[in-house]
């Protein structure tokens, strides 16, 4: 048996090290690696028994073609040749670009892996093609785009230095589940008299692990921060010196936004009551170094980016930067050291495209106007479970006259719309660098057993692709390890002695300037509060979109899944998918504790078991995890025919949480 290092490849923020141990050409078993800057040994539960993905029997092995109907499952494919599917792929292209144009192709990809090569693998092949172009907004940009309303491109802060702080932030993330391992610095910091607040809709995995909870209606932060900025600003607690050489717009806060933005008036939005946001904001503001670690959750609605900026806001008040442990972590700036400018070739033009919002795909793909999509070609995503507003997406994929390919690992829901269905490695079985949106270590995760059956990497499959379309291009020859030294080597932050390290299989932690914290690189060079860049230069509060339906629903992230990775894996639960429901609200529609009901809006509806729970705040239904429909509670859509393809204020952002629903009991 030998061991290697490698990386964690799923969208997380932690990208674990990982310590793989080989024999015979298996996977026995994977450890998180205890010299890990920010993994320090353990793994999340989803990850302990990697081999079990790696090995599953449900594995796809070869490729295959459709021979019944769309939609149904496994049964209606057959096996053919890797020769014989890219053959069909490329005439397809090929007809579909002479008969309807080139942005008849459509390219819908997500991160299914996270690594540098294989996540934009197809980035320059369909820009070369002229194929219409995707955004990646289904996750989080818009709080992307609050924290760079305020602080432009300045560097994240470290996860690690909230160990160093005496208060801490868990704001709309359910750490326990979604960056356990932040948990570690903020138990560091208990040790050392830390306190801890968590804000959240409901009660989460992670409440046991803050000495303060505050629940906050759906879609309402700003509210409160924008409450605690009154607060702070009334009671004489925001640190003045700060804010005359540091931050733009206080003034205009002050006297636009904040006058009329009472406790009063906040307390009525947000839920939290005047003596708890006073708590909360006397707290924060005298606690000497406040750290706040940003979720995505309430980043997922209209208001997102705005929401976003209030919050982002609060450390600049305080003048939370200046103090070893003080800041707020929204997503950690690892792409700045490797990045994708080798992988999408940016110094080769090619003629712009249409531009795709991801999270409009049923849209793309039912719409009669404009360019119709006649190929699709799928990767590394699931939408068929994952994307919003579902009934329409799997219209869409239904349709007779739309040619899909879907490279995958497993026999997910998207794969029953296939046309061709192409076999994926999981990252042992190829080669590929990680970077991370949580922390600053970077590593590679080489190649460390054969494919499994005739699989291969979205790198492998794209090159194959391109020269079989006829582009000439040295890039298409490059090998994955040829990439990763390209990457590395050209990256200017890195020194010369980290490159060797990091191509050698070691983690290593990038070196982030001294007192980079401190350097707003921001036009002004100062935090900016009033952005005369920004379409709305001054914050203030926003309302989500809502529905008009009575209950908010929350679908939070469940332990054991990752979006709808994982869900291949045997669960000793007959029941994955419940909703919980406060008992008053339930009493109101006659609804008893495990009676079976429908959550419905004007999207869809979907049949699922209620439980009661007295700690859901009333108004608020919640249910866990974007199950595979196997698992799903209802036989005929899972939980995304509820969600809407509405964007965000700002960066075409997925609104996932700002969903209203109704009720009814099934007799
Ligand atoms: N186990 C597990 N881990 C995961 C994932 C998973 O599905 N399962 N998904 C991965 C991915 S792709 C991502 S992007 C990250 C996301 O990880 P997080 O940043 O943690 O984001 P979410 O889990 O979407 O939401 C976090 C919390 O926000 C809460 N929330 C929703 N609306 C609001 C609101 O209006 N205000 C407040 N204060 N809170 C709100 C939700 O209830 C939830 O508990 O996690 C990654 N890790
Ligand atoms: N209701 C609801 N919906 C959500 C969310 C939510 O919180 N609630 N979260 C949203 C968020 S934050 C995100 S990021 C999206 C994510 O949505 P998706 O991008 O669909 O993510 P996954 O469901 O993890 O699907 C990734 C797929 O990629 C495959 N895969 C893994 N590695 C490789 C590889 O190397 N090559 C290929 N070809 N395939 C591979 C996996 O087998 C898996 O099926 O979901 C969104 N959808
Ligand atoms: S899913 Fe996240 S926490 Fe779990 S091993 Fe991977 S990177 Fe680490
Ligand atoms: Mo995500």
């Amino acid at each position: 048996m030998k061991e290697y290092k490698s990386v964690c490849p799923y969208d997380c923020p932690d990208a674990c090290g990982l310590i793989v141990s080989v024999e015979n050409n298996k996977v026995v078993s994977v450890r998180g690696n205890k010299d890990h800057a920010f993994t320090r040994g353990t793994l999340c539960p989803k990850m302990v028994h990697y081999e079990k993905v790696i090995h599953s029997p449900l594995r796809l092995e070869y490729p295959m073609k459709r021979i019944g109907k769309k939609g149904v499952g496994e049964d209606q494919y057959v096996r053919i040749s890797w020769d014989e599917a890219l053959d069909t792929i490329v005439n397809n292209f090929k007809h579909t670009i002479d008969t309807y144009g080139s942005e008849s192709i459509l390219r819908y990809s997500y991160a299914g892996t996270m690594g540098v090569i294989q996540s934009p693998a197809a980035d320059y092949f369909f820009r070369r093609i002229g194929a219409t172009d995707q955004d990646r907004g289904i996750c989080s940009p818009a709080k992307q785009a609050g924290f760079r309303s305020v602080y432009g491109d300045t560097l994240a802060v470290k996860p690690q230095e909230a160990q160093h702080s005496d208060l801490i932030v868990l704001w709309g993330i359910n750490a326990t589940a979604t960056d356990v391992h932040i948990l570690h610095d903020v138990n560091i910091a208990k040790k050392n008299g830390a306190q801890v607040w968590i804000i959240d809709t409901h009660k989460t995995y992670t409440f046991s692990q803050a000495h303060e909870q505050l629940i906050v209606k759906p879609g309402s932060d700003g509210a409160l921060a924008l409450g605690m900025l009154h607060i702070i600003h009334r009671d004489g607690l925001a640190d003045l010196e700060f804010i005359n050489q540091h931050v733009q717009g206080y003034d205009q806060l002050v006297e636009q936004t904040l006058i009329d933005f009472t406790p009063e008036k906040a307390s009525e939005i947000c839920g939290v009551s005047v003596k708890r946001m006073t708590e909360f904001a006397h707290a924060y503001a005298k606690a000497k170094a406040p750290f706040i670690r940003l979720g995505s959750g309430l980043s997922r609605y209209g208001n997102g980016a705005m929401t976003c900026r209030t919050i982002n806001a609060l450390p600049a008040v305080v003048g939370a930067w200046q103090h070893l442990g003080g800041g707020l972590l929204s997503s950690a700036s690892g792409s700045k050291f490797v990045g994708k400018d080798v992988m999408q070739q940016a110094h080769v033009h090619a003629p712009a495209t249409r531009l795709m919002p991801m999270i409009k795909l049923g849209e793309m793909l039912t719409n009669p106007e404009g360019t119709k999509v006649h190929s699709l070609y799928i990767f590394s995503s699931n939408p068929a479970i994952t994307a919003p507003d579902q009934n329409v997406v799997r219209r869409g994929l239904m349709r007779d006259d739309l040619f899909t390919v879907v490279h995958e690992r497993f026999f997910t829901d998207t794969c029953k719309y296939a046309d061709i269905i192409l076999p994926a490695t999981t990252s042992v079985e190829h080669d590929d660098i990680y970077n991370s949106y949580g922390h600053y270590t970077i590593g590679t995760g080489y190649k460390l057993i054969d494919p499994i059956g005739e699989s291969r990497s979205n790198w492998q499959v794209i090159a194959e692709l391109a020269k079989r379309m006829g582009l000439v291009d040295e890039f298409f020859n490059l090998s994955e390890r040829e990439l990763i030294d390209q990457i590395v080597r050209t990256s200017n932050r890195i020194s010369k002695e980290d490159q060797d390290t990091i191509l050698s299989g070691e983690p290593v932690e990038m070196v982030v300037p001294e007192n980079y914290k401190m350097d707003f690189k921001t036009p002004s060079g100062k935090i900016e509060l009033y952005n005369p860049h920004d379409v709305e230069p001054l914050i203030r509060y926003m309302l989500p979109y809502g529905d008009n339906a009575p209950f908010w629903l929350i679908n939070g992230n469940d332990i054991r899944i990752l979006d709808s990775s994982f869900c291949e894996l045997d669960f000793d639960d007959p029941e994955l998918m419940k909703l919980r429901i406060h008992p008053e609200d339930a009493k109101l529609y006659d609804i008893a504790n495990g009676d079976e009901v429908e959550i419905y809006n004007n999207r869809g509806s979907v049949k699922i078991k209620a439980y009661y729970d007295d700690e859901v705040q009333q108004g608020t239904l919640v249910t866990l995890g974007v199950w595979w429909q196997s698992q799903s509670s209802d036989t005929e859509v899972a939980i995304n025919a509820l969600m809407a393809d509405r964007p965000t204020d700002q960066g075409w952002g997925s609104t996932f949480y700002d969903v209203q629903v109704d009720i009814r009991k099934l007799s």
